[in-house]
């Protein structure tokens, strides 16, 4: 089995989409093994996203994880399960994501993404570790 780290980001959470967006993964024949409603601090933020510091874009994204609860979960299915989420999730931006993907269904603009999904089996490790330590 492969377990990959998915966050409804606080746009998902406040635009009431949390359910929509688990139930896809759930339809999916993926299952949710770990999940937590919560607010991101910005040490946990800089931990997560490691490779954006120093980015443009850097401090309004640590304020837009961190402005509102989000519901961080684990997912788990097959062999390449991170990737399969990925896809689900459509593009980066979401002007530019698929119909039929969570962006290019529920979102237009590049700040309110909805959703982070891990972007390679070690990630998911790296990050399932930041937010669920106790994990087996
Ligand atoms: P990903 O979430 O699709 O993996 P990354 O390139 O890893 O995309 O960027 C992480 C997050 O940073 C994005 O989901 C988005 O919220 C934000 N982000 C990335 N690029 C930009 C940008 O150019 N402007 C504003 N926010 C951005
Ligand atoms: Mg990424």
């Amino acid at each position: 089995m492969d377990r990959t780290l998915v966050i409804c980001k606080p746009d998902a959470v406040e635009r009431g989409l949390v359910g929509d967006i688990l139930s896809r993964f759930e339809r999916r024949l993926l299952r949710i093994v770990a999940a937590e409603l919560r607010v991101i601090d910005a040490d946990t933020a800089a931990q997560h996203y490691a490779e954006h510091v120093g980015k443009p874009f850097y401090d309004e994204l640590v304020t837009f994880i961190g402005r509102s609860p989000a519901l961080v979960a684990v997912i788990e299915g097959p062999e390449d399960t991170w990737k399969v989420v990925r896809d689900m999730m459509g593009a980066t931006n979401p002007r530019n994501s698929a119909p039929g993907t969570i962006r290019g269904d529920l979102g237009i603009e590049m700040g309110e993404n909805l959703i982070h999904g891990s972007d390679s089996a070690e990630s998911a490790a790296r990050e399932i570790a930041i937010f669920f330590p106790g994990l087996g």
